[in-house]
């Protein structure tokens, strides 16, 4: 076994070094390797004190999140955490001064051993946190119990509820710790260390008494926080244990609080919210690896940038590049369509000005990176280009045949269509092996995902380079296939499909929407429809209509196009699924001319119309869309399920709670998907065809979609 924890004596100070790449994650052999250093520190009759580092660029970033997974029972976790909580309490008895020296980032697991030494020392752009919710789990290993006596339990909640770090200058404000040091963090940890045996002085922070006027407030504070918490934390249940677990502490005390922290943290960490969250944190970072793109190919330096078309979708990537700080040009057809365009981005700037993020000053200084213009003077020079013209096959070939003519030829040119043949922009460019897709989601300037659309053609170190430009950008990159609609909407074609042949059937539009709001998406069919535009969609139909193709199997609703013909577009024309209060409003309110229009079309379809459960609902637009992500994973388009559901999350708001639709779908169970599948395709025909690799995995007993 490596050596995860070094130990050696400087000065007559035991420096104890975690040694644990890449974040010094606390895996089990961690845990065991400190406790037997400290105890060494201990019993050295060469050291006054210790010092605790963590090597490489970190502290430690908390537990290893991998071994949750063996936790099958709460029992489990149980007798798990009372061995570390155990531990944390030899440490803290240590009889020496124990100083934590926090560089990077001391997280979970990692404030929590910081907060069992007696004094805490950081670098000046360390960070201290307790992210546990953000996996939803709470704080394991006491930190609900010694952070409320080092930093108040107010800030306490807040931390622990909201999972965001402290930078050190704050936490040292707060009394979590004690000195910031400039220069060589363990030098100076060193000294403070001596000065500590020197003063023989060591602070339990659990024996750090919480006065009755203090615990009165802390409880008042964990009151507020629920009512908060009521409304904010949406689905989750991390969050209220985090209260439970600081409100026991505050009436019981240390010991009785931390036998409630460990039961609720036992309850958590089996939960399903929690394997879902833990599931995407490791597939955020999964999907920025491509199997045949090593991390060391090559990447290109984007220095500059372009964006053609200023619309909604091309001013939003325009802002992008001016918030990464990356001068951009953004060319319109004319002087009005650019001055309009121009005026949306400096409204969205001064709508983030009003809410604080950003000062009159800052605005200036990014709207100055972005150059308008109608022609294509200084194409010459930019790095990259993104086309975010009219989704229309014509237009964005000629576009791409003017950009392979005026950019030069190592220019990398993107494509921000939803769902057109990027192969086809590709030919026309002339430079096939510099063209991909960079799919946006609306509002481009705020959705992160990103889908990096490959093409048959495209080089590696353009894929490379859109995936390390994409995290600049603020972004996360899904690299998928070039299928029509590529994968996000290639699968929403099946998840509208349900939608609109639900309301023929006699569910009604608001309660197709509520029930996917309850569900936890942001925004429901119907609502998201009337956001995108009935029109988008409209002209894609027609576009796949005129190469005799439709977005998806089975009978197509006509109500969609039949609102496009009345000019019903959506909030930009007042009206669409819903009526609005005007142009551009949000104020929406169920129209009765869908109930009738539903009612015309069922008629037409022989369709008896009859009212149809929640659950129904649900079942069917989520099972539609797992059977077709099933289809995107067997045809390769996209690399892995955990992909597509960090597609879902990041372009539409996708409950992260739930894990994306491909983990739901493993979470009620593949045999289940696949029966509702036949049933479905029994009740309502043929189109419902189960997905090959459904069956394989079902015949072969598996239970994910990760084979
Ligand atoms: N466990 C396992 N692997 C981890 C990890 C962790 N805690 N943190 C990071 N990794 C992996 C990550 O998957 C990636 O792997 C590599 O390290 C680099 O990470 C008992 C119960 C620290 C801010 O939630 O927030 O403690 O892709 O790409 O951008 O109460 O990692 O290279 O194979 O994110 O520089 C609480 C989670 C755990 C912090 C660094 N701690 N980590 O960001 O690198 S629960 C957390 C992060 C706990 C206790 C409880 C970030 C970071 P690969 P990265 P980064």
């Amino acid at each position: 076994m490596p050596d995860l924890v070094r130990y050696e004596v400087k000065d007559r100070v035991a420096v104890i070094t975690i040694d644990n790449p890449p974040v010094n994650a606390l895996a089990p052999a961690v845990w065991e390797q400190i406790d037997q250093a400290v105890a060494r520190g201990v019993a050295d009759a060469g050291a006054d004190a210790m010092v605790l580092v963590g090597a490489g660029t970190t502290f430690i970033a908390g537990a290893d999140i991998k071994v949750f997974d063996v936790l099958k029972t709460p029992q489990d976790s149980m007798t798990r955490s009372a061995g570390t909580h155990a531990l944390l309490r030899r440490v803290e008895d240590a009889s020496k001064p124990l100083v934590a020296a926090i560089h990077g980032n001391a997280l979970g697991g990692g404030m929590e051993v910081a907060m069992s030494c007696h004094f805490r020392v950081a670098a000046k752009d360390a960070k201290v946190g307790q992210p546990e919710v953000l996996l939803g789990i709470i704080p394991g290993a006491g930190g609900t119990q010694r952070l409320p006596r080092l930093a108040g339990a107010e800030l306490a909640l807040q931390m622990c509820t909201d999972g965001k770090p402290v930078a050190a200058p704050k936490a040292k404000a707060a009394g979590m710790v004690d000195e910031i040091l400039e220069g060589d963090l363990l030098a100076g940890a060193i000294a403070f260390a001596k000065k500590k045996a020197a003063a023989r002085e060591i602070r339990k922070v659990r024996e750090i008494a919480i006065s009755a006027d203090a615990a009165k407030a802390g409880l008042d504070a964990c009151a507020k926080m629920r009512e908060s918490l009521a409304k904010t934390a949406r689905g989750v249940k991390a969050p209220f244990a985090v209260v439970d677990a600081v409100e026991a502490g505050l009436k019981d005390g240390f010991d009785a609080g931390s036998i409630r922290e460990r039961e609720l943290f036992a309850n958590c960490v089996v939960s399903i919210e929690s394997k879902a969250l833990r599931h995407m944190f490791f597939a955020e970072r999964e999907a920025a690896k491509v199997p045949d793109i090593p991390k060391d190919t090559p990447t290109r330096e984007i220095k500059r940038a372009a964006v053609v078309g200023a619309g909604t979708m091309g001013g939003g990537i325009a802002m992008n590049y001016a918030n990464a700080g990356i001068p951009v040009l953004l060319k319109e057809v004319d002087e009005a369509a650019l001055k309009k365009g121009l005026a949306t981005i400096r409204k969205n700037y001064e709508i983030t000005m009003s809410k604080g993020k950003m000062t009159a000053e800052q605005v200036e200084k990014t709207m100055a990176l972005i150059t308008p213009t109608t022609t294509y003077d200084g194409f010459d020079q930019v790095d990259i280009v993104t086309e975010a013209v009219f989704e229309n096959m014509d237009l964005k070939k000629a576009t791409f045949k003017e950009l392979g003519a005026v950019t030069r030829p190592d220019c990398i040119l993107a494509s921000n269509s939803s769902t057109l043949d990027i192969d086809q922009f590709a030919q026309s460019s002339g430079r096939p092996a510099q063209v991909l897709g960079h799919h946006y989601f609306s509002p481009a300037n705020v959705m992160k995902l990103l889908e990096i659309v490959r093409g048959r053609e495209t080089s590696r170190d353009v894929i490379a380079t859109s995936l390390k430009l994409s995290k600049k950008l603020n972004k996360t990159g899904v690299v998928v296939g070039n299928c029509f609609g590529f994968v996000a909407n290639r699968m929403l074609a099946y998840y509208m499909r349900e939608a609109y042949l639900l309301l023929e059937e006699g569910a009604s539009v608001p309660q197709i929407d509520k029930v996917l709001t309850d569900f936890g998406l942001p925004v429901g069919p119907y609502g998201m429809q009337d956001i995108a535009g009935i029109d988008v969609g409209a002209r894609i139909r027609q576009y796949l209509a005129s190469i005799g193709k439709t977005r998806a199997e089975g009978p197509q609703s006509a109500i969609p196009d039949r609102l496009f013909e009345m000019g019903r577009y959506g909030q930009k024309t007042g009206a669409g699924w819903y009526k609005y209060d005007a142009p551009f409003s949000r104020n929406r309110t169920p129209d009765p001319l869908i109930e009738q229009m539903a009612e015309e079309e069922a008629a037409k379809r022989g369709l008896k119309r009859r009212p149809i459960a929640d659950e129904e609902i649900l079942a069917r637009i989520m099972i539609a869309l797992a059977n077709e992500g099933a289809r995107v994973l067997e045809e390769h388009y996209a690399t892995r399920a955990g992909d597509i559901d960090v597609i879902y999350c990041y372009g539409f708001g996708y409950p992260r709670h739930r894990g994306g639709p491909m983990f739901y779908a493993e979470t009620v169970g593949l045999a289940t998907v696949l029966s509702r599948v036949h049933e479905y395709r029994a009740r309502f025909g043929d189109y419902w065809e189960p997905a090959p690799l459904l069956e394989k995995l079902v015949t072969a007993g598996k239970s994910s979609f990760e084979q």
